[in-house]
């Protein structure tokens, strides 16, 4: 007893089995490093490019510090730390929406596209809230809300607006744009994987039960990290030329 109000303990124990907790422990540090990463680099990149990698490091930086609250969560509770969680992605989600617009400033892109991604984000992020946290019985109605939402995001930088604004900038921009377009297919798919793994729907029976948390921790560290990182090349490469 004396023994517990001496060393009140300030830090959650982790089981060496809990691998949940281990994927939020590594992506601290992983987002950490990674906002590190931008943040120092800043300095080599002329004005044009240096709003860019700062809003790649602002992403990371952003999770990292959801990261924390999320890991000590999940230590403490055993459970999905979900409005961080959502939190954290209302933050960073439109940001990534930024990324696009200003790389495709240079071809004319207006603010109404960025409005439109930004909208699009929050539909499909609310929603998903809402099916995961305050309506988890109709998970599968709104996660179709989401899906659509969603979506729509891919198919404006695919085939819409901003993909028509990247063929006109053509060269590196077009590259890089391409390659966050395969981010958002494939990358991103995986967030709705793990929604169906988390919660009860008609696909409960095909895909069974898993860890939301594994899915998401690995699908934010792809993204977060992999979309800064094409941003960072691109300002690298086209300062070269
Ligand atoms: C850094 C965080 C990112 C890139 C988060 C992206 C999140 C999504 C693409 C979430 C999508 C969802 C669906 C498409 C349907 C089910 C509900 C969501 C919110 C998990």
């Amino acid at each position: 007893m004396t023994k517990l109000l001496l060393f009140p303990s300030l830090v959650a124990k982790m089981m060496p089995t809990d691998y949940v907790g281990f994927t939020f422990f590594v992506g601290c540090m992983a987002m950490m490093a990674a906002s590190a990463f931008f943040f120092l680099s800043l300095n080599q990149f002329d004005k044009k490019w240096r709003t860019s990698v700062l809003v790649s490091g602002l992403i990371t930086f952003i999770a990292a510090v959801h990261y924390f609250y999320m890991r000590d969560y999940w230590a403490s509770f055993g459970e999905s730390p979900t409005f961080f969680r959502y939190v954290d992605w209302v933050l960073t989600v439109p940001l990534m929406c930024v990324e696009f617009y200003l790389i495709l400033k240079v071809a004319g892109a207006k603010t109404s596209l960025l409005w439109k991604m930004i909208i699009y984000s929050l539909v499909m992020l609310v929603t998903g809230y809402f099916g995961e946290a305050v309506d988890p019985a109709n998970a599968w109605i709104w996660g179709l809300v989401s899906g659509l939402a969603y979506f729509a995001i891919a198919y404006e930088i695919w085939l819409g607006e901003a993909s028509k604004l990247a063929a006109a900038a053509g060269g590196n921009v077009l590259a890089s744009h391409k390659i966050l377009c395969w981010f958002v297919l494939v990358g991103w798919a995986i967030y709705p994987l793990g929604y169906m793994l988390g919660t009860d729907g008609w696909y409960t029976s095909m895909l069974g039960k898993g860890n939301v948390d594994v899915a998401y921790n690995i699908a934010d560290a792809i993204n977060k990290i992999g979309f800064g990182l094409v941003i960072y090349n691109l300002a690298v490469k086209s300062q070269k030329d």
